[in-house]
């Protein structure tokens, strides 16, 4: 199947110019891959197509990437965050108790079937707002047998959704209660567990939570070194809450991401410019946790190294289902340009994930394309509460409006 798409603004976000910016293009698209990319004047003459699509000079953008979610747990936290909001602390609630662990006990408790349709529910909001790429990580389960039950949902996800899924293997989010004073044991479970959810298929990628109220970095570098014997890519939730130096050792590990992040120093920095690891900004935590202090975007940007955004989707510290927002949010409350934010959910965050054959619009990707009510891409993080995609094409087939 050939569809030609024509006359569109396209943001390629392909090589240095602003935007990757082409007026008037138009691009074809050949099974799951583009074929040709440029300007609708330079078609190939004769080109012979199943379908042509007029945009009317409406925007086309790659398919937005959502790195970084929490997508797969049962119940909610609102009352947490009543209690946040009459001043109780976000580690507080976590070190009393409550937190991670309440998801970890209502996630528990549901079904199979629960869990998948509360998952694919949030997948679909996603996807509503131009999704084709999602990583799901595993963290609300906590014994071998759950934490491989959720990243098995998240597999199911991808099966049963036109959208592709990368999941994360998060054993080490939260010490369980049955662990309690045993962290170490805990994370020598942790390790335990990762052949077999290697084995099966269920894991493209692990992450630890570094913090104080997570993981120390001695306890990260075991289940990196796990990882690393099964030939698995790492990421971590680093300096978050606090800086643990877990930027230094994730991009020792040569880490695809660093997470977070608001507490990165200047060696973290240099770090993961050296090793090439993606600096996952998530303004939607920074935001609900009320943080103050802000990622160094001006140290990274001059250090060279990419900035991604991801929506953190999770009950406590990020319960957003808006990529878009997080564009917006990105450049208001980090100072990201628009064009930062819009590579930061394509192309930085496909490197985030590993990806090499998305994030960008050429010849070659993956057709994974949005097309939107806009002319122009800086109107994307502009906006917010507000939803302008029209249509998406995932791996070439467009989804049904
Ligand atoms: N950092 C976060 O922001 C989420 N996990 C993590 O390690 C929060 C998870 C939660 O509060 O449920
Ligand atoms: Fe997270």
């Amino acid at each position: 199947m050939r569809t030609l798409l024509r006359h569109a603004e396209l943001a390629t976000l392909s090589g240095a110019t602003p935007w990757g910016a082409i007026a008037d293009g138009a691009l074809m698209i050949d099974g799951a891959q583009l074929r040709w990319v440029g300007r609708d004047a330079e078609l190939p003459t004769g080109t012979v197509v199943d379908a042509e699509v007029d945009a009317g000079g409406a925007l086309v953008t790659p398919g937005l990437i959502d790195a970084h979610t929490h997508l797969v747990y049962a119940g909610d936290r609102a009352a947490e965050f009543e209690l946040r909001l009459q001043g109780a602390g976000y580690a507080d609630i976590a070190r009393a108790g409550g937190g991670i662990r309440a998801t970890v006990a209502a996630t528990r408790a549901a079904s199979d079937a629960e869990l998948f349709s509360l998952a694919s529910a949030r997948a679909r909001a996603l996807m509503a707002e131009g999704v084709t790429t999602l990583e799901i990580k595993s963290g609300y389960g906590l014994t071998g047998h759950e934490e491989a039950r959720c990243l098995a949902v998240a597999r199911r996800v991808a099966h049963e959704l036109p959208l592709d899924v990368r999941t994360t293997s998060l054993g080490a989010h939260a010490l369980p209660p049955e662990f309690d004073g045993r962290a170490d044991d805990y994370i020598a479970a942790v390790c335990a567990w990762l052949p077999a959810q290697a084995a099966a298929g269920l894991v493209d990628a692990v992450d630890v939570f570094c913090d104080t109220i997570g993981f120390t970095p001695a306890q990260t570098r075991r289940v990196f070194e796990a990882a690393r014997a099964l030939g698995l890519p790492v990421k971590l939730h680093a300096e978050q809450l606090s800086d643990q130096g877990g930027a230094v050792l994730a991009a020792a590990f040569g880490a695809l991401s660093c997470d977070h992040l608001e507490h990165l120093s200047a060696a973290g920095i240099a770090a993961m410019r050296r090793a090439g690891t993606v600096a996952l900004l998530l303004p939607g935590a920074f935001y609900f946790l009320r943080e103050t202090r802000l990622p160094p975007v001006e140290a990274l940007r001059e250090a060279g190294v990419p900035m991604a955004l991801a929506t953190d989707h999770n009950p406590g510290s990020s319960p957003a289902l808006s990529l878009l927002l997080m564009l917006n949010m990105a450049c208001t409350l980090f100072r990201l340009t628009p064009e930062e934010a819009l590579r930061g959910a394509t192309v930085h965050a496909a490197q985030a994930l590993g990806l090499a054959d998305r994030g960008t619009l050429a010849a070659g990707q993956r057709a994974d394309l949005v097309l939107w009510d806009a002319a122009h891409p800086r109107e994307l993080a502009y906006r917010f509460g507000h939803n302008p995609c029209r249509r998406v094409w995932h791996a070439g087939v467009e989804r049904p409006r």
